[in-house]
């Protein structure tokens, strides 16, 4: 028998509230030994999906009072994870909540896991694995549209789109299965056409996926947009501007950055992670060596950079060194030509997606958040937010059963024996079972859960 399991659900802190939450089948016993109801009369019907007022009381050491409290009650298989689920919502301060969690724990429940509660809905077929990491997206959503992602993926939009690409594939099994089981009837042509048609289908809507990936990530993640550059080119002005507040010291002294510092802002709907780096120069000081190859690092990991250089003293050896570097690392960037207000004609006439602006007098910044709108381009990925995926997970999956419905489809215009099309087929139906959960090892399911909060 599975054990009951009872966490705080609410963050840590004051709070007008605070919810404790027990599944299990010994959720409604646990509950009953400790509270005392206002109406027992009500109380003892246990109606599901009620609200019980009451208070809890603890008997030991002596009787005492912990909280006024209202109790939910929702009965196995209605509930959050398929179990009994009871939810004591009391004042929501550090030692109710302690107090009431201890008593629980007290009368046989055990501590849930971090996100224990959401991998029973998971196993209980409550959800499926997609809808699940949806949860975590919906609290982690940065911006409306990546909340509005996370939530067509929680109603289960891309279980949906999932679940009709695998039962196509099931279809074409269960018919080539057949074909093998009388060998004597060959696949006629019609029906091998047939066959083509729906893997041709199955293979647009995976494609339409996969090119939405790239969009779907930035909703989910944000865009991560690196500032680099010499040191005192202002950098770390920018980001504050940027931000609209004084996050980075900002010196005249060269060098002044040397931790990474990271902040979002929220251009368009989109999420933009700004990283603020230290400045790129050859360097004997130890730390800021160590500053200068986390920004090389990190220039690889950025899906922007932005390349600061001094209006001032125009484009120097240095900057064009910088420039090299991102460009060798692929990236996309946009040169800022910072500190406008200190030169008055400038021509550095080399790079057209150069910017000029003044960081510190604000200037030309929404030029720059007009240019990296349009450098996301995500307005330009026509896919629908159903079935726009965000995990690097569903990528690598939905490529792997591309990958084998194309060697299918290359099988069959070979004429291949059924054999060799089916060994294909539950490929691409095992990876796309990944993406749901159907097929997903413990290892990959325990790691996504384990991402969770406790409560969860
Ligand atoms: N006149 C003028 N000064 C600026 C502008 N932007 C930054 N500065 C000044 O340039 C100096 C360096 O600015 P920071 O933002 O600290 O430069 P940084 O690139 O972060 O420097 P490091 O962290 O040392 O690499 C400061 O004195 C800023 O006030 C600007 O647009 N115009
Ligand atoms: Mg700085």
């Amino acid at each position: 028998m599975e054990e009951t399991i009872a966490a705080i659900a609410t963050p840590p802190g004051e709070g007008g509230i605070g919810i404790i939450r027990i599944s299990g089948t010994e959720a409604l016993n646990i509950i009953d030994k400790i509270f005392q109801p206002k109406n027992p009369a009500r109380w003892a019907a246990k109606k599901s999906h009620q609200i019980y007022l009451g208070t809890i009381v603890r008997s030991k050491p002596q009787k005492a009072v912990l909280d006024e409290v209202l109790v939910t009650f929702m009965r196995s298989p209605h509930s959050f994870t398929g179990e009994d689920v009871i939810e004591i919502n009391c004042h929501g301060g550090y030692l109710p909540l302690k107090l009431i969690l201890e008593l629980v724990l007290e009368q046989g429940a055990r501590l849930a896991h971090p996100g224990e509660f959401s991998k029973r809905a998971f196993l209980n077929g409550r959800l499926d694995l997609s809808q699940a990491e949806a949860i975590i997206d919906v609290i982690r959503a940065k911006t409306e549209k990546g909340l509005d992602v996370a939530l067509n993926h929680l109603e289960g939009k891309l279980k949906e789109v999932i679940n009709s690409l695998s039962n196509d594939i099931i279809r074409i099994l269960a018919y080539l299965e057949a074909s093998i089981d009388f060998p004597d009837d060959e696949i006629e042509a019609m029906e091998q056409q047939e066959i083509l048609d729906i893997i041709n289908n199955s293979l647009q809507s995976i494609n339409k996926m996969l090119e939405g990936f790239k969009a779907g990530k930035i909703y989910r993640e944000g865009l991560k947009t690196v500032i680099v550059g010499k040191p005192n080119v202002g950098k770390s002005s920018l980001l504050n501007a940027l931000l609209r507040e004084n996050r980075a010291i900002v010196t005249d002294i060269p060098g002044t950055t040397r931790d990474v510092i990271e902040e979002y802002i929220n251009i368009g709907g989109i999420a933009i992670k700004i990283i603020d780096t230290a400045g790129i120069r050859s360097t004997e000081d130890v730390v800021e060596k160590i500053g200068v190859e986390k920004t090389v690092e990190l220039i690889k990991q950025g899906d922007l950079v932005l390349i600061v250089v001094d209006a001032e003293e125009g484009l120097t050896e240095e900057d064009y060194k910088i420039i090299d570097l991102v460009k060798k690392a692929g990236k996309k960037y946009l040169l800022l030509i910072n500190k406008i207000d200190l030169v008055e004609n400038i021509d550095l006439g080399i790079e057209n997606n150069s910017l000029k602006i003044s960081a510190k007098y604000e200037k030309g910044l929404e030029q720059l958040e007009q240019a990296i709108k349009q450098m996301v381009g995500t307005g330009q990925v026509k896919v629908g937010t159903d079935q726009m995926i965000t995990r690097e997970r569903h990528f690598e999956a939905l490529g792997r059963a591309k990958k084998h419905l194309e060697e299918t489809k290359t099988a069959l215009k070979n004429n291949l024996a059924p054999d060799f099309l089916t060994i294909d087929l539950r490929a691409a139906l095992r990876a796309l079972g990944e993406i749901s959960g159907e097929t997903a090892s413990e290892d990959i399911i325990d790691r996504i859960f384990k991402d969770f909060c406790i409560g969860k």
